[in-house]
């Protein structure tokens, strides 16, 4: 209510003031021409008396001069009038002629400037007040045939023109409003009758009936929102937890249980022949596959991937398919064949040595090699093939895994047209200043843009992709619907961070946190009162385990107290060793490793245990319950899924989470303590406070993070991916009816 009133009140104040300028300058311009108006009247009186005074001048006849200037006065909006000579003295005047209007001060008003001959005066109009009134004085100089004689003055009565001028306001006034009230009638009769079509087609088109072209962009509009609540209520819905059968439900009810082709160069299950011949099946270590999984499990479907394991060949049929997981055999999982010059160039080189270093801020410098970028081309293409061969119809849903396929997107868009391709970006996005190093910027880009939708963990590396397109392709950016339109194609750009699944299938068989705790000492042959510390990583230098344990190794030097009680212990999966770089971190942490535990052991003590391995879930969750800390110190990193599985394994709510700023898994995971990695000073204390903190906040943190680890899932973040993918499936399929209908391809226009 107030702020009606508060808004009528601006609005009456709004018109009062353009109505007050309006008439000032009506006013104005009315009183400039009926001032023109007398001056016109003055000369016209003067002039058609010119001859008469003029015969009368030389002889100074003032009796019959102001007979003649009587004879002016005769027009009844002349007052008086008095006749000068051209040395400013009084010849004759009319008898009202009031006094105070001497020629000599008129003689001033005459003359342009003080030295003005006279044939150079001009006629002049001032308006002036008399007691009885206001009047307007004009003066007019008087030419004879030998120049200027004298000047002649008319008094002009003011209130006639007043009269006039509140006349002409008035009829203006009237005009004024009889225009808008016509205008305010006109537009509420056009509103309402537009009104009734605009609801009577929304009411038709809610119904199903047909709709009229000029009411399309607001029936979108209005199925856009209607998608969108829907949706909404889908994803939150009844009960709210995501589930794996809630996630099949989804698929079946939106995507009419379409099947799910999943692209990643990681396979789930990779088949190796130990040196006795034995095959072993091998979980790797990935983030990617951690994620991807379970939602194969859950929703079936094909995992194409890279071959890459010693007996995979052995375990597959004629074309290199095989149904996993073993014993519970749920979805196939496709093989492609990498020759080492393949993998060498497009995973070690283009991918690990060129995208990875380029999007992680972790001081390591991208190589981009003409060779590798070539061999990236090539197996994309591979890949794509290898996905359109598995598609049961043409327009399949596709889940393209991360940036060892940024060029597939487009190349499987252009034999299948009309595919639903969800991108998947599991590292950052850099900013398009960093991005533009890479030579093939373009070509990457456009890749990326066959997708239907491209997601990434946050918001951010969401803007720096559009940064990049704005920068680099042709390419129209609505901010608004968050969507790239490139060559008639649209794309939407979304942040969708991932997560694990939960309840955690790991945790199902595993001990009680405590038993967790016994064998893990008992394994590293620890005292019981020990305080454990655990770090979890494939051996990358964006995950900063140098950084960490340089903290480690500072919190031993500042906190005598732990001497001889913490030991902190890394589980390191050795990851992509062929790399330079990863070979030089590798050393690196062995020597520092080394070093910290000749500075602190004493006895049987050892600060640092480095387990240089790969570890089955298995054994990393046995850690994860075993640990008093863990310490995540990713230095850049997309989300990091250790820190949320860390949290997902401490069903006793004891322990603590320490996580780097710079994992996406910090902007979620807001209960953990947050530490700059770089900054030995700041993460060595969060360490001591974590070693510290009390049962009671332990419990707090940990109960707030694992409720939203459990409501944002790994199912939910499928389920909206497969939810806005299903909205863009009935959206598509709508336009291709509407422009079938019409003739005219309104999908371009999107
Ligand atoms: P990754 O860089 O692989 O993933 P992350 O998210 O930390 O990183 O996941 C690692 C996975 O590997 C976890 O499931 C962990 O348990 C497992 N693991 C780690 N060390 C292991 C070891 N020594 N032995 C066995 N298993 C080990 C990329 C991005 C991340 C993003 C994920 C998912 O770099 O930022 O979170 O994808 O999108």
């Amino acid at each position: 209510m107030a702020r009606v009133v508060r808004f009528l009140a601006v609005l009456v104040v709004g018109l009062g003031l353009l109505a007050w300028g309006g008439f000032r300058i009506i006013s104005h311009t009315t009183q400039a021409w009926f001032e023109k108006d007398l001056t016109l009247r003055a000369q016209l009186a003067v002039n058609g008396a010119r001859w008469a005074l003029a015969a009368r001048w030389a002889s100074e006849d003032a009796a019959a001069i102001r007979d003649i200037l009587a004879e002016i006065t005769r027009d009844e909006r002349i007052m008086a009038a008095a006749a000068c000579t051209a040395d400013a003295r009084s010849l004759a005047a009319t008898s009202e002629y009031p006094g105070q209007f001497s020629c000599r001060e008129l003689g001033r008003r005459v003359r342009p400037n003080a030295a003005a001959p006279p044939d150079q005066w001009r006629t002049v109009g001032f308006d002036a007040e008399i007691t009885g009134g206001n009047v307007h004085i004009s003066v007019v100089p008087l030419a004879g045939d030998e120049g200027v004689l004298g000047f002649v003055v008319l008094v002009h009565d003011r209130a006639f023109i007043d009269r006039r001028e509140a006349k002409v306001q008035e009829l203006i006034l009237i005009a004024f409003l009889i225009l808008a009230a016509s205008a305010s009638l006109i537009t509420v009769v056009a509103a309402r009758l537009f009104w009734k079509g605009w609801t009577r087609e929304i009411r038709s088109f809610l119904r199903g009936g047909p709709q009229r072209r000029e009411f399309q962009p607001i029936l979108r509009d209005v199925r856009e929102l209607i998608e969108r609540i829907s949706a909404e209520r889908a994803l939150e819905g009844e009960g709210g937890a995501w589930t794996p059968r809630r996630l099949v439900q989804t698929l079946t009810e939106h995507l009419h249980g379409e099947k799910v082709i999943v692209l990643a160069n990681r396979e789930p299950y990779i088949h190796e022949r130990g040196p006795d011949g034995a095959l072993r099946v091998v979980h790797p270590a990935s983030g990617l596959v951690t994620a991807i999984e379970p939602i194969m499990r859950a929703c079936g479907g094909v995992w194409v991937a890279h071959g890459g394991g010693s007996a995979d060949h052995d375990t597959v049929d004629r074309e290199g398919r095989i149904r996993v997981p073993p014993g519970e055999e749920s979805y196939a999982l496709r093989r492609v064949w990498l020759s080492a010059a393949e993998e060498q160039g497009y995973y070690y080189g283009f991918s690990n040595e060129g995208l990875w270093p380029l999007c992680h801020i972790a001081d390591t410098r991208p190589l981009f090699r003409r060779e590798d970028w070539a061999h990236y081309q090539a197996v994309n293409q591979k890949f794509a093939d290898a996905v359109c061969r598995e598609t049961e119809s043409d327009d399949p849903i596709v889940l393209v895994q991360d940036y060892h396929f940024a060029l597939a997107p487009g190349m499987i868009r252009q034999r299948l047209p009309r595919a639903t391709i969800i991108s998947f970006w599991h590292i950052p996005w850099p900013n398009s200043e960093r991005f533009g190093i890479c030579p093939w910027r373009e070509e990457l880009l456009q890749g990326m843009l066959g997708s239907s939708i491209i997601g990434f963990h946050t918001q951010f590396h969401c803007n720096n992709f559009l940064d990049a397109i704005d920068r680099y392709l042709e390419a129209r950016i609505d901010r608004e619907q968050i969507a790239v339109t490139h060559q008639r194609h649209s794309t939407r750009v979304r942040a969708y961070p991932i997560s694990i699944e939960w309840p955690n299938r790991w945790l199902a068989d595993l001990p009680s946190a405590e038993e967790c705790r016994r064998e893990v000492f008992r394994e590293l042959n620890l005292p019981p009162q020990t305080l454990l510390g655990v770090g979890v990583d494939r051996l990358d230098y964006t995950k900063g385990v140098e950084e960490r344990l340089g903290a480690v190794e500072q919190l031993l030097e500042r906190h005598p107290e732990f001497h001889g009680r913490f030991t902190f212990v890394q589980l390191a999966a050795p990851s992509r060793t062929l790399i330079e770089r990863y070979r030089q971190l590798n050393d690196n942490v062995e020597r520092l490793a080394a070093r910290i535990n000749q500075r602190f052991a004493s006895g049987s003590y050892r600060p640092l245990v480095l387990l240089r391995a790969h570890h089955e879930p298995p054994t990393v969750f046995r850690y994860y319950r075993a640990a008093d800390v863990c310490y995540v110190s990713s230095l850049h990193d997309g989300m990091n899924l250790v820190a949320k599985e860390f949290v997902a394994a401490r069903e006793d709510l004891r322990g603590v989470l320490v996580l780097s700023h710079f994992a996406g898994a910090s902007r979620e995971l807001t209960e953990a303590l947050i530490v700059n990695p770089y900054d030995m000073e700041e993460s060595s204390a969060a360490l001591a406070a974590a070693l510290r903190m009390p049962v009671e906040e332990q419990q707090e943190r940990l109960r707030a993070m694992r409720s939203l680890v459990a409501a944002f899932n790994v199912y939910r973040w499928a389920g909206r991916m497969l939810l806005d993918a299903a909205r863009l499936r009935s959206k598509d399929r709508l336009f291709g009816r509407l422009s079938d209908a019409s003739g005219r391809d309104l999908a371009g226009t999107r």
